[in-house]
């Protein structure tokens, strides 16, 4: 543990007979309240329903590490960059003023929980990572792969993201971590701009000895920094679609012998995220791309080993699904989402070629979907027998590469919608920030509750033994754009849902109810 990450142990002790702490677990009682209903001739028939289930947290934080594929791009090398400012407690000039690092952005690091009121009626609130044990970002050992393989030092002065006097200082420590390890590269899946950047490849073709040396790396990297746990995060170029081909990649066996075959449309992101998966370590993909193809959900559901995704959520889809959430609760009708940005960095020169901007096109374009859904009342629903969405407002997505701007994104959004009788009215957004230093935090975020939720098992009454959770860690959700959820399970893309049920699962883990905003104490005589 490094000095900077020493803190206080767990300081919330919850007084209950439905939580018991021991200096190994956590055991809370929680009751799962819902509501069944039956529609039998227009009538709603409802019937509450609660389950009891017990949720068992080890209290002993894994000594974690975190692979990153892609390290030496701008995420990769800013996150590192900026662990290591903040573990050595580096401080920087800026034309500002002096600047201490910190972890603004990660929702764990840097936003609060409410745990109740105090006897004045005042809400308590504490930091989210106080909730349950949890890794600090300090302590991440860091390491992971790249097809180019400029030393990490270099990466970061490429990525041209932090501010010089601070790349000045931390240069030496990013040059102990070295260059990259060689990674796999199949030139199809990613922009034909890429390739003078592959210099550092695992050689050969055989996808079945690719998948063998990737284990073998996850394997020496956690031996040799006698680590409990490895996070495995793609967070390189986002690739183009695979084609879902029966046979191919539909189901687990099929894509296992689909890696041994060698066969065409097996993507990098899958054979990284099978490695992890038969590591039995959580691999998340932090890009757009159809990395979890149905065999590699299956083989995840099969060793019980997590996975999450997909596409980091930072900024202009952030907030979409902020605001379409706001108009279409208001009772506001949108018509039209219009959303444009251009950026300079590496990511938007990938992004420039057609298959890999169709890729985030289709991440970017279902987070309002949800919403739409709910609410029948201003969107028409498709009517018995018609295929597709139904009534749905016109969602255009816009991405420009242009270099001058590097990773300094420039976003504009329109928001189009009927109002009262007739009216319109037109939201105009612009937001201009550097795009890496609102994805990094993310990525530790992730990461961070990844570690958590390998630690929390439960059991349903009846049941004697503790089980791990499902595979698909669908309460990642608030960080990425198209999450990944248990199959035939509805997707969740409304930001204020998405957190609150990230909050009601934490504090469920202490034998706390989610926050209810009922205040009746404030509303009764
Ligand atoms: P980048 O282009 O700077 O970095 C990607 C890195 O991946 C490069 O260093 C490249 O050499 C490497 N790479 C490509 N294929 C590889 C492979 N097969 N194995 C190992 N390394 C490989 O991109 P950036 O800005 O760091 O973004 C990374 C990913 O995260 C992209 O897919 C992007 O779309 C996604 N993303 C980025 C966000 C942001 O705000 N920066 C937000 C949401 C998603
Ligand atoms: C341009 O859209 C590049 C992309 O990689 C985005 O910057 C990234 O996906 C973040 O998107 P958003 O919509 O969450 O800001």
């Amino acid at each position: 543990v490094h000095p900077t990450s020493a803190r206080r142990p767990h300081a919330i002790t919850v007084q209950s007979e439905n939580v018991s702490f021991t200096d190994e677990h956590i055991t809370s009682k929680f009751v799962n309240r819902g509501s069944k209903v039956n529609v039998v001739d227009g009538q709603y028939i409802v019937t509450p329903v609660a389950q009891e289930i017990e949720f068992q947290t080890q209290r002993k934080v894994s000594k974690t590490g975190l692979m990153m594929i892609g390290i030496g791009g701008n995420n990769g090398s800013t996150l590192c960059a900026t662990i290591l400012a903040n573990r050595h407690q580096i401080t920087w000039h800026t034309k500002e003023g002096l600047q201490t690092p910190n972890y603004i952005g990660s929702l764990l690091r840097a936003s609060t929980f409410s745990l109740g009121a105090d006897a004045n009626g005042q809400d308590i609130n504490v930091p989210v990572s106080d909730i349950l044990p949890m890794v600090h970002p300090n302590d991440l050992v860091l390491g992971g792969w790249d097809i180019s393989g400029v030393p990490m030092d270099k990466a970061m002065s490429r990525s041209k993201v932090l501010d010089y006097d601070l790349q000045r200082q931390v240069a030496p420590h990013m040059a102990l971590l070295g260059k990259p390890l060689p990674s796999i590269y199949y030139p199809d899946f990613i922009a034909a701009n890429q390739e003078a950047r592959a210099d550092n490849l695992i050689p050969g073709e055989d996808k079945q000895a690719h998948l063998e040396r990737i284990r073998a790396d996850i394997r020496k990297f956690k031996k040799d920094n006698e680590l409990d746990r490895v996070i495995v995060f793609w967070t390189a170029n986002t690739e183009r679609y695979a084609d879902i081909i029966p046979g191919v990649n539909d189901t687990a066996d099929n894509l296992l012998n689909a890696i041994k075959n060698s066969h065409s449309e097996v993507s990098p992101s899958t054979v990284f995220a099978v490695a992890a998966i038969l590591e039995n370590e959580p691999f998340i993909n932090g890009a757009p791309q159809n990395t979890f193809v149905p065999g590699a959900i299956e083989l995840s559901e099969r060793e019980k080993s997590f996975i999450g995704g997909d596409d980091l959520k930072s900024g202009q889809t952030k907030l979409k699904s902020v605001l379409a959430e706001f108009l279409v609760n208001a009772g506001i009708k949108p018509l039209s989402i219009a959303s444009y940005n251009h950026l300079g960095n590496n990511d938007g020169q990938n992004l420039s070629a057609e298959r890999q901007f169709k890729s985030k096109e289709i991440s970017k374009s279902s987070v309002v979907d949800d919403m739409v859904n709910a609410n029948r009342l201003l969107f028409k629903a498709p009517a018995p027998g018609e295929k597709g969405k139904g009534e749905h407002p016109d969602h255009i997505v816009v991405i420009k590469y242009v270099p001058a701007v590097g990773d300094s994104k420039r976003a504009i959004d329109e928001y189009y919608s009927e109002i009262f009788c007739g009216g319109r009215s037109v939201i105009n957004i612009f937001n201009e920030c550097e795009d890496s230093l609102l994805a990094t935090p993310l990525i530790l975020d992730l990461s961070i509750l990844a570690e958590l939720l390998t630690r929390v098992q439960y059991r349903k009454e009846g049941e004697k033994e503790f089980s791990p959770l499902y595979s698909v860690l669908s309460l990642l959700s608030y960080m990425l754009k198209a999450p990944l959820v248990k199959p035939g399970t509805e997707v969740i893309n409304s930001l204020n849902r998405q957190r609150n049920a990230l909050e009601a699962f934490l504090k469920a883990c202490i034998g706390l109810e989610g926050s209810s905003d009922l205040l009746l104490e404030t509303r009764l005589c």
